[in-house]
């Protein structure tokens, strides 16, 4: 019988470096901050860290837009502190992941810079450059060569005004894609990818890894034939060309490849995850189907996307088995063959405990060591993003003065020059700006939270008095030190590693129960996701008589679920 992989049992925790610890006061995180909070992780017990960019960049979207893949930027330290990165995780059993940004680079890549020089460089081809629309004059209004419209706003394509052509990007006019069909691009990628685990990283978390196939080719097929237009988008001028550029025509074929030509013989001890919008369960299956030798994991963004109706910013309620038909259709999806990630919070979401949550003074420690109970109990890899483990928060946003991050500002542009109402707009943005996840860590109540001793790139935000890690470190009953329980009993249980997962009560409203079992044992996860207290005995007759594994509130009445209440209990 072959071993389960190691990152069965394995947590991941997210390091977004810029927000994370700043060592030398210019108000930015870098890794000399991390090597100086390292005890934080190894006391939380995480398994590996997650680093997100830390490559020269002109920072147009914090690091994902990358201007020299093989070296690290001035703003974040330098290649020996990288190296002394790994070898501090490594001392203390952790594994580093890089991320791997390859959909597109900064428009500042050298790559790019040579590839706009001129239609007949040897680099011309590695990037989508494509001429206006048929008859059309360059810059005309409607001459890009499709409708889409990218995710951070406008249309994908941006005109070089040198050339009078158009070259694609999915996100920012700074980030242009790299055309994968060819292939010296990929060869290009591959050996930078071998170069980093040659020294010594353990492997990569990949940016948006499922736009790397795309298919341009016109209805005739035809390369330089009419591209598709895609169906509109709703409240905008422009059209949704997902269809031609996600899970795309070589997507497999793409990741098989890099699988042979990086992964292959030294996989054992390497962990990949793909960052996939929009994948479905039944391509998830396939991507982390290891007989395929594509992925290890994806992360999917269907419960994500639930509390959003158009678009990200029109924002609705979540109801609460919307989220457990999703979770249980992954949990079905992946239980024979792949492996699920499992995550609430990153650094493009806003926070869990305000969103999923109740960051309401009286039950933000309750709902946030809930909402942790009920996603470290599935089967899959938890991810933990830096400040989750302590309960951080929404920011407070109150003027768009506040806001940093691309996305939200293009949107604020774009969404106002539409005619939308701005204090809607601003609504929108408190709710789910990425700047969410991007403020300080909270280490301290001192003024800038102990995060730097300069002026931080983002505002600390004001609750870090009473929300941060010094004030919970030595506290059992806080959100850390129950970080820290779940992530050891993944560690100390194979039942939680490894055991089936069955969904219990799919249409209430306010209960998440669910069971895992394995070898004949099987545990009973209960989460009151709310504030009604409900009699255990009436939901599940088999609960008040099960023995305790872990609990979030305090262990006294077995017959009542209390408000945002969760057990784990293992049944006789
Ligand atoms: O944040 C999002 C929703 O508004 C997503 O669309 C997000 O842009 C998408 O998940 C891709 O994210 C990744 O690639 C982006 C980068 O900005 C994100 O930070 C990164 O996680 C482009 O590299």
């Amino acid at each position: 019988v072959e071993q389960p992989a190691w990152w069965t049992r394995a947590v991941v925790y997210q390091v977004y470096p810029r927000s994370f610890m700043d060592s030398d006061g210019d108000g930015i995180g870098d890794l000399g901050g991390l090597l100086l909070r390292l005890d934080h992780l190894a006391d939380l017990g995480v398994d590996v860290v997650w680093l997100s960019p830390v490559y020269p960049s002109p920072q147009a979207d914090n690091g994902y837009d990358i201007s020299d893949y093989q070296d690290i930027d001035p703003l974040f330290g330098s290649l020996a502190q990288l190296d002394e990165l790994v070898e501090a995780l490594h001392a203390r059993g952790m594994k580093l992941l890089m991320d791997l940004v390859v959909n597109h680079t900064s428009d500042a890549h050298p790559w790019f810079v040579e590839s706009r020089s001129s239609t007949d460089d040897p680099k011309r081809d590695w990037y989508w450059w494509r001429p206006p629309r048929g008859g059309m004059a360059p810059g005309d209004p409607g001459a890009e060569p499709t409708n889409w419209q990218s995710f951070f706003s406008g249309p994908v394509w941006e005109l070089d005004q040198a050339s009078g052509e158009y070259y694609l990007h999915l996100f920012d006019r700074r980030q242009p894609d790299l055309n994968w069909e060819n292939p010296q691009v990929r060869q290009a990628v591959y050996e930078m990818m071998r170069w980093w685990l040659d020294r010594g990283v353990d492997g990569f978390r990949m940016d948006v890894i499922n736009m790397i196939s795309k298919d341009l080719r016109g209805r005739d097929g035809a390369e330089d034939g009419h591209l598709h237009d895609g169906p509109p988008l709703p409240g905008s001028a422009l059209g949704d060309g997902s269809a031609s550029y996600l899970c795309g025509p070589r997507i497999h074929e793409f990741l098989q490849e890099m699988h042979r030509e990086v992964f292959a013989g030294r996989d054992g001890a390497l962990l990949t995850v793909g960052e996939m919008p929009g994948v479905t369960v039944e391509q998830a299956r396939l991507f982390t189907d290891p007989a395929r030798g594509e992925v290890d994991m994806v992360f999917q963004f269907e419960h994500v996307g639930l509390d959003q109706g158009t678009s990200k910013w029109d924002l609705h309620p979540l109801r609460l088995r919307d989220l457990k038909a999703s979770f249980n259709r992954w949990q079905a999806g992946l239980a024979d063959v792949g492996w699920n990630s499992l995550y609430w919070d990153n650094h493009d979401q806003p926070r869990a405990v305000s969103r999923f949550g109740d960051d309401s003074p009286e039950f933000r420690r309750d709902s946030a060591t809930c909402l942790a109970t009920l996603l470290h109990l599935h089967r899959g890899t938890p991810y933990v993003y830096q400040g989750e483990e302590i309960g951080m928060a929404n920011f407070p946003f109150e003027a768009l003065e506040q806001f940093r991050d691309v996305e939200s500002l293009n949107h604020h542009v774009q969404a106002v020059s539409a005619g939308a109402d701005g204090a809607s707009v601003l609504a929108g943005l408190r709710a789910m700006s990425r700047d969410n996840a991007r403020t300080p860590v909270q280490w301290d109540d001192s003024p800038h939270a102990g995060f730097t001793t300069g002026t931080p790139w983002i505002a600390v935000n004001p609750d870090h008095a009473e929300w941060n890690v010094a004030a919970q470190r030595d506290d059992e009953t806080s959100v850390l030190a129950h970080h820290r329980r779940l992530i050891a009993l993944r560690h100390t249980d194979d039942v939680v590693a490894l055991g089936d997962f069955t969904m219990l009560l799919p249409d209430h409203d306010e209960v998440y129960a669910f069971t895992r079992s394995l070898a004949g044992e099987t545990l009973l996860v209960v989460c009151n996701v709310g504030r009604t207290t409900y009699r255990l005995a009436e939901l599940l007759p088999e609960a008040p008589a099960a023995e305790l594994v872990l609990g979030n509130l305090p262990d006294d009445d077995p017959a009542e679920l209390r408000p945002w209440e969760a057990r784990v209990l293992r049944l006789p």
